[in-house]
């Protein structure tokens, strides 16, 4: 039979068809080493082959992509993903070569293409295929995923930005998301959603709908069990705007084709959210290896899919088409069979090579060590007994026959010593790099520019430094833009960007809907595209809404892909001191230890606040900022040098001097403990007082102690709760710093209580430290020490 397609066609139909089988048998193998034991865990793309290679042919040089762990076959298609480096990943290969999304940091299936060079800059992402790193939490690529798009949008609008080429292309490039059926479920993904639909941006979202989510079938998860018929009230029309909205079966090659074409189309052209509901998908080989599917799916269920496996299909409708012969595509799947056990075999013996080099190495020491100490020899023959030997196996071995050898004075010692050390070294590098910035713009590097005065430096608002600096920021680099609730029009609710929409337009200065997780992924994705967001959050007590973004996606960025990709997003917001139980949080330990990766500053007033903005806008790293929420109307001099003034990260500023107990504080705390100082100087107490200013990174230089090393007393005061910031400045000064040599009275923290502030003055004094609790904690240090001179208050 003699199809109707042109050779050309029939050429990708064919192609189509290889990489079908060789994605197909790449999920088949990856299974098996996982019961081989060679990998921990596998989750493939098996089922979901055809939607994506009809994805691929729309993917265009610029675009990019969020999405989650099916998505292997789009990778393989739009060439960012080759069988040796899906195997790499497969077996947790510690390498960027090997692994280049992760450098085995993430399970198999996370995808990532390196967006930055060797030295952290941008490459030319205009002409690559980008794909953001994906995360684990379900749902989670969305909010980012709407920050891809919106920047297309940012590029299309800002004529400032036309010079920016390597970064985009106009704004025509499209932000692909995909998603299971199940994960559609979560907030992350309606909230996405709206936003897209408000927004209005080159947004296509697939959903890969297998019917299932692990074990939980649809009508557990999807009203009506569908999602594009749920959405239908976004569909846009004549005389409203909203989304584009298909559904297309997944085994359908030919429809698959049309849909994707279409959508491309008014998503590029016209930036059109679209939403592509891929129906009848399967899963050949269940949800992972965590598992069989027989155990929750029926027989017919089984049964059907079969049947309806998109390669199956795929395969009838080539040979009813006249397009192959069933000999010439048994022949294409006996090929990729080969390609792929080849490609599997060279991905572990590079994965096993350095291995087996350090391994080697250490064989040769135990072996000599052996011959004087035959607890040593059976080490070494357990070692050797290891099928299939990791870095931690010759660790194991090479500490516990130095435990051996530390009673003698073994000529090995040191070697193995030595062997121990570099080993360590290395694998600090491979697996705990990169939490952190390591280039050139890293914000510690940022250099410091103090502010300048003269008399005519006007006193004004703390606000109006702030809108200055803005201003200042937004006049000087048109990647700049800020969004948030009542940004805009207003200039956000303290007017700290008040006149300055009016002035750069909407483009760079926006109001938001109230969606604090997706305002944080706006800020992702527009900054992983080279932007320069400032997200803003209205209140502190908000960002609970978006901690899990920050903590999942953002803060792992860099780490997760070892410098591949970066986000220098700035969130900004205000909290500690205000009135009531959710305009008056500050739960700073919460924050520190979810975000480590993000780096944490917490300005005493809007003048070091500008500082900090000015520095993170030239670095490449993003930071969470909390200004003072009781400081806005507050007087400050406004630094002549407004746009240069930069504060250093991690360096502490002294306060007050004084000798008897050293005060560590931070943001709104520092006003209240500087006026106890009056206080306390009148019954004769010295108190030297610090603020730390930032608490990621903390007090770098160990200025701290040395104050320590004078006061030989400490406290610790801040709003969170007991055992919150209080206990992690502690453990910093206390353990790192190694402060505890220099003490004669125990540590002391001064946090609020435990609940959340009550509301109205006296809630807010009984909740929170005041005046008098930071001089009777200080008193009572002192009366310790000397109840003569500082008899007991109680
Ligand atoms: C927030 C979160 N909850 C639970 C999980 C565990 N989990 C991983 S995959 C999955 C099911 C996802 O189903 P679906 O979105 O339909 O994708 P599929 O695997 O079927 O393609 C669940 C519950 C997770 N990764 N993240
Ligand atoms: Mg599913």
């Amino acid at each position: 039979m003699i199809s109707g397609f042109s050779t050309k066609k029939i050429a990708a139909i064919v192609a189509d068809y290889k990489l079908a089988c060789e994605s197909r048998e790449a999920s088949i193998l990856g299974r098996k080493e996982v019961f081989m034991g060679k990998a921990k865990f596998g989750i493939f793309g098996d089922g979901k082959e055809l939607a994506q290679l009809a994805m691929a042919k729309v993917f265009r040089n610029g675009d990019h992509r969020a999405g989650y762990y099916r998505d292997q076959t789009l990778m393989f298609a739009i060439g960012e993903l080759t069988l040796l480096q899906y195997f790499a990943q497969l077996y947790a290969h510690p390498d960027v070569e090997a692994d280049p999304a992760s450098a085995g940091r993430l399970m198999n299936g996370h995808f990532a293409t390196r967006m930055l060079d060797e030295k952290g800059a941008f490459k030319n992402l205009s002409r690559n295929k980008n794909s953001s790193a994906d995360i684990s939490p379900t749902a989670a690529q969305m909010p980012r995923l709407l920050g891809l798009a919106y920047a297309s949008k940012l590029f299309r609008n800002n004529p400032e930005l036309a010079s920016y080429k390597e970064l985009s292309n106009n704004g025509n490039e499209i932000a692909f998301g995909t998603i299971g059926n199940a994960s559609t479920s979560e907030g992350m993904f309606f909230e996405a959603i709206n936003a897209a639909g408000v927004l209005q941006v080159p947004m296509l979202v697939s959903v890969w709908d297998d019917e299932y989510g692990i074990s939980v079938p649809k009508e557990y998860q999807t009203t009506k069990g569908s999602i594009s018929k749920i959405l239908t009230g976004f569909q846009r029309n004549e005389t409203e705007k909203g989304f584009e909205i298909f559904t297309v079966n997944g085994w359908d090659y030919q429809e698959l084709c049309k849909v994707y074409e279409k959508a491309e189309k008014v998503c590029r052209e016209e930036h059109v959210p679209v939403l592509i509901h891929v129906e009848q998908m399967t899963q050949p080989q269940g949800h992972s290896t965590s598992g069989s599917h027989e155990r929750y799916k029926s027989k017919e269920r089984l049964n059907w899919e079969v049947e309806h496996d998109c390669i199956r299909k795929f395969r009838e409708w080539i040979v009813e088409q006249g397009i192959s012969t069933s000999e010439e595509l048994s022949e294409i799947e006996k090929q990729a069979k080969a390609t792929t056990k080849s490609a599997k075999e060279q991905a572990w013996k590079y994965f096993n090579a350095d291995i087996q080099r350090d391994r080697s190495m250490l064989d040769q020491l135990l072996e000599t060590a052996s011959e004087s100490f035959a607890e040593i020899g059976e080490i070494r023959n357990e070692l050797k007994k290891v099928i299939n030997p990791l870095r931690m196996d010759s660790m194991v071995a090479a500490k516990r026959s130095l435990r051996i050898l530390s009673a003698h004075a073994h000529s090995l010692k040191q070697p193995l010593i030595e062997w121990i050390q570099k080993v360590e070294k290395e694998n600090e590098d491979l697996f705990s790099s990169h939490l952190y910035s390591n280039s050139e713009w890293s914000a510690l590097k940022v250099k410091p520019v103090p502010a300048t005065y003269s008399d005519s430096s006007p006193l004004v608002d703390g606000r109006e430094v702030l809108q200055a600096c803005f201003r200042e920021a937004l006049q000087r680099d048109p990647r700049v833009l800020a969004f948030g609730e009542d940004v805009g029009k207003i200039g956000d609710v303290n007017q700290g960007f008040a006149g300055l929409q009016a002035k750069f337009g909407e483009a760079r200065v926006t109001d938001t809907g109230i969606r604090e997780c997706t305002i944080v992924g706006q800020g992702i994705g527009a900054a992983l595209r080279g932007l320069r967001p400032i997200a803003e959050i209205q209140y502190l007590d908000y960002l609970l809404y978006a901690i899990q973004i920050m903590s999942d996606d953002l803060a792992s960025l860099q780490y997760r892909t070892k410098g591949g990709q970066k986000a220098p997003v700035i969130i900004r917001t205000r909290g500690h001191r205000l009135e009531g139980v959710w305009h008056a949080g500050s739960p700073m330990g919460m924050i520190l230890n979810s975000i480590r990766g993000i780096h944490v500053l917490v300005p005493r007033d809007m003048t070091q606040a500008a500082g900090f903005y000015n520095t993170m806008l030239q670095s490449d790293e993003p930071a969470l900022l909390v200004e003072c929420l009781n400081g806005y109307r507050l007087k400050e001099r406004l630094p002549d040098n407004i746009s240069e003034f930069s504060l250093p990260l991690g360096v502490i500023e002294v306060l007050k001097e004084g000798t008897d107990v050293t005060i560590v504080t931070y943001g709104s705390m520092c006003r209240i403990v500087m006026a106890a100082m009056v206080d306390l100087e009148k019954a004769g107490i010295s108190a030297e007082v610090i603020d730390v200013q930032t608490l990621l990174p903390f007090d770098i230089h160990h200025t701290i102690t040395e104050s320590i090393k004078k006061t030989n007393r400490v406290i610790f005061a801040d709003e969170d709760v007991p055992g919150g910031a209080t206990a992690f400045m502690m453990q910093q000064v206390i353990e790192v710093q190694g402060a505890f040599r220099y003490l004669d009275s125990p540590p002391r923290t001064l946090p609020a209580k435990e609940h959340r502030p009550a509301y109205g003055s006296d809630g807010d004094y009984f909740t929170k430290p005041n005046q008098e609790d930071i001089f009777e904690k200080v008193y009572a240090m002192m009366s310790e020490v000397d109840p003569i001179k500082f008899p007991p208050l109680y």
